[in-house]
């Protein structure tokens, strides 16, 4: 995982376009280690306290009683254009809120607000995912009291963001067809943390050699679990049954 390359060290994190401060840390390693040994304890350190602020963020939304997904796939699938069309169709009974993450721009956040939803904006800098502390920090900008369901849109990535507890109540991944039905097998991890799967663009299947039956068949390997949903954000296909599915498993 990404805690290997390091890619979140220097980076400048932004919400809104204001610079996150990050926590103070005060503990020293006064050991002395082996760099693999060191690069363990770095990694667990990292992870303990990100699942500790996790824990927090996840009493602050139940105490709200806001239902909250964190929303994985690789960049351009279609998390955003997916949550266009369900706050334009299904905005009033659903009440979304999004916090959006990219490296850069804020270009998320305005189609998301454009959409009719609030929206707030992480940037990530170098960093390939999303912590529990940035979300924690979004947190205190999301309009608790008026939102049903959170949607945390993780930066585009299959691998990192998987080994990250942000406080959610449920992982949803997505693949779209034109990535290959082989994807989840290849990235596992992805699968085998969520609880849905949208398979998303079907609507270029006549275009595409993309066997929908054995893309389901690899994901049901991986997680038996799995509840997959094919849908198109732009026909809107597939879409009603992903709603059922939502109305009844948000409570
Ligand atoms: N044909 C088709 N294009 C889609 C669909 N969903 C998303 N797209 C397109 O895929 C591109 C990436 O979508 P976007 O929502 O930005 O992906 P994200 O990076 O996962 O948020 C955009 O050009 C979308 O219009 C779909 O269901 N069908
Ligand atoms: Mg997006």
């Amino acid at each position: 995982m990404c805690l290997e390359c390091g890619c979140g060290e220097g980076s400048h994190t932004t919400i809104d376009g204001k610079k996150m401060e990050p926590h103070q840390h005060d503990h020293h390693h006064q050991h002395e280690y082996s760099h693999d040994h060191k690069e363990i304890e770095i990694q667990q350190d990292i992870l303990a306290k990100n699942n500790h602020i996790a824990l927090h963020n996840r009493e602050h939304i139940a105490r709200h009683n806001v239902f909250c997904m964190n929303w994985i796939s690789a960049p351009g699938s279609g998390k955003t254009f997916l949550l266009e069309r369900l706050i334009k169709d299904h905005g009033e009974k659903f009440k979304f809120s999004v916090i959006e993450g990219d490296q850069q721009t804020d270009n998320d956040a305005q189609r998301i607000k454009d959409a009719g939803a609030s929206a707030t904006q992480i940037n990530t800098g170098s960093a390939c995912h999303l912590d529990a502390e940035m979300i924690h920090q979004a947190l205190h900008k999301i309009d608790m009291e008026n939102t049903k369901i959170l949607i945390i849109e993780n930066v585009g990535n299959m691998v990192c963001p998987t080994a990250y507890d942000l406080g959610e109540n449920m992982k949803l991944s997505i693949v779209s067809c034109p990535e290959g039905e082989d994807k989840p097998i290849k990235y596992p991890d992805l699968l085998l943390t969520s609880k849905v799967l949208l398979i998303n663009k079907i609507d270029l299947l006549p275009y595409l050699d993309f066997d929908l039956d054995r893309c389901i068949k690899f994901s049901k390997q991986v997680n038996p679990d799995l509840e997959i949903f094919p849908v198109s954000a732009k026909s809107g296909e597939g879409i009603p049954e992903f709603v059922s599915w939502l109305e009844k498993n948000i409570n």
